[in-house]
């Protein structure tokens, strides 16, 4: 029997099941990448919402184009040349050795293509790095797995801001402002995206990088840490929200507004004694009193590795937690948000949580067991490693009518 030819056949065919199959995962994979096209997909690179990312788009749009053009020459003269020099048992073609002219031309071509390249390329980067013109400085710092904001005082636009603000996951920035981001890291390194507004950064402990922001309407523009940095990597999100000036104003004014206390009596009253004694420790909220009239003051310093977590005191003004992965807003007041005409945003926003629009299961089930809904810590029993601290929130175990109390509690944190 003659086997050489058996093999050949074997080879040049695929049993028929298996052809189907490839069929099947090409058809599925083209059709997830034009998915990957469609329309209303918010981390969308070639939808630009900012001067930044439309220096970036003006610049990879047409480096794409022609990249494209030299792919489709190259697919081409490879499929011309397999299929008319397929192997029909004719002579072999006569052997050449090198073709100067063709191989000088082939080098001088992609040459000046680079070349032509590189001069937006260089202007583009260095008109991305410029610092001079920031009408807005905040402080962005990644841990393990979430983003805290830290605004300086002094101006921000055409807002000033009197006293510090600090919070968590969301960005808050006035619209056609070019805020400039200080970007550093306390633990590993991760990275910062918004793609509608600007490229990547990465947040490297003991760096500082700058990041510009700008976005040119109200509205919210999502994003996600793109450093992998531990366990819960993937539920390390973020957002920047951004309001015109006079809504910008408003959001300062509540987040520097005084603490106000829960009715006493009221189940949130009990949920504030309750926080005090569980969730102080790690969490401050701003101008939380002890009963003696002394000031809470949190010390995370002493139970977390990175030395922070989020202050809650306007959890409620945001609209996501917990590396912006679970929603404090019900879907329904969700998408209406997010729908929301750039004129219409900023009020809608600044509602903030109230009590119709609460998605309260994800928070109540944070409270039952934070390392359940998102790994932080590979043995919460063995804290040695780290010298005794916590990587994330750990499962305070508390019970059903604490978790009602702090969620009254928290509910009043706008
Ligand atoms: C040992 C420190 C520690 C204690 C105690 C602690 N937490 Fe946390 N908490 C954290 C850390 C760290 C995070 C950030 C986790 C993440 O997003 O990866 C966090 C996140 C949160 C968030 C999400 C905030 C946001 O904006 O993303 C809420 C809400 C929260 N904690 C509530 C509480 C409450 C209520 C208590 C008390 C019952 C409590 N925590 C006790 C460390 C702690
Ligand atoms: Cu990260």
């Amino acid at each position: 029997m003659d086997r050489s030819k058996e093999t050949v056949s074997t080879l040049g065919r695929m049993p028929s099941t298996r052809r189907h199959w490839s069929r099947a995962a090409l058809l599925t994979s083209v059709g997830l990448m034009l998915a990957g096209c469609a329309n209303n997909a918010p981390q969308d690179i070639f939808e630009p919402k900012g001067e930044n990312s439309k220096k970036i788009d003006t610049l990879q749009r047409p480096v794409f184009y022609i990249a494209g053009v030299v792919a489709l020459i190259v697919i081409g003269v490879v499929g011309y040349a397999m299929w008319k020099f397929k192997d029909r048992g004719q002579d072999i073609p006569e052997q050449t050795h090198g073709n100067p002219k063709l191989e000088i031309a082939l080098t001088i071509l992609p040459a000046i293509i680079l070349a032509g390249i590189s001069v937006p390329t260089v202007i583009t980067v260095f008109q991305l790095d410029k610092k001079t013109d920031a009408e807005c400085i905040i402080n962005v710092t990644g841990q393990q797995w979430w983003w805290e904001y830290d605004y300086a005082t002094g101006q921000c636009g055409d807002v000033k801001i009197d006293k510090p603000i600090v919070t968590a996951g969301e960005l808050v920035i006035p619209e056609k402002t070019n805020v400039l981001l200080r970007i550093t890291s306390r633990d590993v390194i991760h990275s910062y995206w918004i793609p509608a507004l600007n490229g990547k950064r990465d947040a490297v402990p003991g760096r500082l990088h700058t990041l510009r922001m700008q976005a040119d309407q109200p509205g919210i523009y999502t994003g996600q840490c793109t450093e992998f940095c531990g366990l819960s990597h993937s539920r390390m999100r973020q957002a920047a929200v951004a309001l015109t000036a006079g809504d910008f104003q408003k959001w300062v004014d509540n987040q520097m507004k005084d603490y106000v206390a829960p009715e006493a009596g009221s189940l949130a009253a009990e949920g504030e004694a309750v926080f005090t004694a569980n969730c102080s420790k790690c969490h401050q909220i701003n101008d939380l009193k002890n009963a003696d009239g002394s000031p809470v003051l949190s010390e995370p310093d002493l139970y977390v590795v990175p030395g922070v977590a989020p202050n809650l005191s306007h959890l409620m003004n945001r609209t996501a937690f917990a590396g912006w992965t679970f929603d404090l807003l019900t879907d329904e007041c969700r998408v209406k948000l997010w729908n929301a005409k750039p004129a219409d945003f900023g009020a809608m926003y600044l509602k903030g949580i109230t009590p119709e629009c609460f998605e309260q299961v994800a928070l109540r089930d944070w409270l039952r067991n934070p390392p359940g809904m998102k790994p932080m810590f590979v043995d919460p029993n063995n804290l040695s490693s780290t010298g005794g601290k916590y990587r994330g929130m750990p499962n305070l175990n508390l019970k059903p009518d604490q978790i009602d109390q702090l969620i009254a509690y928290l509910l009043g944190r706008n």
